[in-house]
């Protein structure tokens, strides 16, 4: 039996879940890039806040790629369960927020219609990294948003366009990416395409609309089949759509509303004058530990987050470049204490319950490391200081980039491909970090810096 509205009754009782009435909610948010993510992040806070009494935010989310997330959550009336693990027993929670799923290419208007709604107050989104179509150096590539068609860009300018003329009023764009600054990149990246489309249509946008900056955080692994089936023996009914992540959850929101907004802070985000130095640490610390795991971990031949921080050589590795290379990067606001940020991140990178995979977090290098690692380095190089474990992640990247442990899952793939074929190993440092290389822009290495990187490919180096 399917999970929808007319199951609901069948949850066992120990299922937590909303008593407002959903139907009578009105959309507040549209949410472009719906995934497993935003069904464990954003949605759940929306569902929180409405049952502790805020009203009119459901969610609309839009794919725009692919059907799945519709296929998944239309035939179950839009709800779906979250399971928190970890050692004590799971806790489920039924989430009431998300109303329905549109897939942007084959039902444009109806995305359109829902974003120049004036009920509609904000666009949240998770369209993954790669998704602003930037370069490596943070400015955003024209020709290949010309190139994509159907992007965030297109869909957000024609709803500008349609609210200008309706003198609808601005909306909230909440980009909840892993991507630094992420509020003021969308910022630019948004303003760039409008100006050069259509530039009244840039001011229109420039004076209307706002982008606070935000960090989230949460670890959610790809949902499996036998995660499913294992929500669906414990529940007695079957959720397609269901996610499984940790108990801990954290959204930082800059306060920078074009207007009304939920009270997630009445639900535990923080909303507060500058996210900065919390998103800085989020991106360096955890998803920079991430990436190493995954990289230093799949060179070992191991697959999951909890197996690789519990490798005697990758752990202690991975936690020298939280501790004294991320961290030491970093000018902490006035309170925030990262030794305590990095011991909570060791904790949760051992629940031994997540089975998150090295291989999803692998995904993508090119688009994740100049954030993750770049800046980080960068930071240490104006301090004067060598990173010897960052250098090692990157050396174990770079082999995973010439195809060492299988296809390489990267929008760049075939470029750094190319780069192994042309400079090889003696070359490939360079081609990729140096002044003209591939990822160059975020980061200025130094001669020694090169050695050391040089140095760690010969040693990871098999073939
Ligand atoms: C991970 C993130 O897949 C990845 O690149 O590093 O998804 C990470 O799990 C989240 O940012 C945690 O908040």
């Amino acid at each position: 039996m399917r999970l929808s509205a007319a199951t609901i009754d069948r949850l066992p009782a120990s299922v937590a879940r909303f008593d407002y009435d959903r139907m009578a909610q009105r959309i507040g948010i549209v949410h472009l890039g719906i995934g497993a993510f935003t069904r464990a992040h954003q949605a759940v806070f929306t569902d929180l806040a409405m049952a502790a009494g805020d009203r009119d935010w459901g969610i609309v989310g839009a794919s725009l790629r692919s059907p799945a997330a519709r296929d998944m959550l239309n035939p179950q009336d839009g709800l779906f369960t979250v399971t928190e693990t970890a050692t004590d027993a799971p806790q489920t929670r039924l989430i009431g927020s998300v109303r329905d799923v549109i897939v942007a290419s084959t039902t444009n208007d109806d995305l359109h219609r829902t974003l120049v709604s004036p009920a509609t107050a904000i666009v949240t989104m998770t369209v993954t990294e790669k998704g602003y179509h930037r370069r490596p150096d943070g400015s955003l590539d024209l020709a290949a948003v010309g190139q994509a068609g159907g992007t965030l860009y297109h869909h957000l300018a024609r709803a500008f366009a349609g609210r200008r003329d309706a003198g609808t009023g601005g909306l909230t764009l909440l980009s909840c990416d892993n991507v630094a600054d992420n509020g003021r990149a969308l910022a630019a990246s948004l303003g760039a395409w409008l100006d050069h489309i259509d530039p009244t249509l840039g001011s229109w946008f420039a004076s209307e609309c706002t982008c606070p900056s935000t960090m989230v955080d949460r670890i959610v692994p790809a949902v499996t089949p036998t995660d499913l089936d294992t929500v669906e023996a414990r529940l007695g009914v079957r959720d397609e759509a269901a996610v499984l992540t940790e108990p801990f959850a954290q959204w930082v929101i800059e306060d920078d509303f074009a207007g009304r907004r939920p009270s997630w802070d009445a639900v535990g985000a923080q909303i507060v004058a500058n996210v900065a130095p919390y998103e800085t640490a989020k991106l360096r610390m955890l998803n920079g530990a991430h990436s190493a795991l995954a990289y230093l971990g799949l060179h070992r031949g191991l697959a999951s987050v909890h197996e690789a921080i519990s490798d005697p050589v990758i752990g202690p590795t991975v936690e020298r470049l939280m501790r004294d290379e991320a961290a030491a990067g970093l000018d902490p606001a006035p309170g925030q204490d990262l030794t305590a940020y990095a011991d909570a991140l060791l904790a949760r990178f051992a629940n031994p319950t997540l089975r998150h995979a090295l291989r999803q977090i692998g995904s993508d290098g090119s688009q994740k490391i100049p954030q993750r690692w770049l800046a980080s380095l960068e930071a240490n190089r104006l301090r004067g200081r060598t990173c010897p474990e960052t250098l090692s992640a990157l050396a174990a990247w770079m082999l995973h980039v010439r195809g060492d442990g299988g296809p390489v899952d990267d929008p760049r793939a075939a470029e750094l491909a190319a780069a192994w074929d042309s400079a090889g190993r003696d070359g490939i440092v360079d081609a990729i970090v140096g002044e003209r290389g591939l990822l160059a822009g975020a980061w200025r290495p130094r001669v020694q810096d090169k050695v050391i990187l040089a140095e760690k490919l010969a040693t990871f180096d098999r073939r």
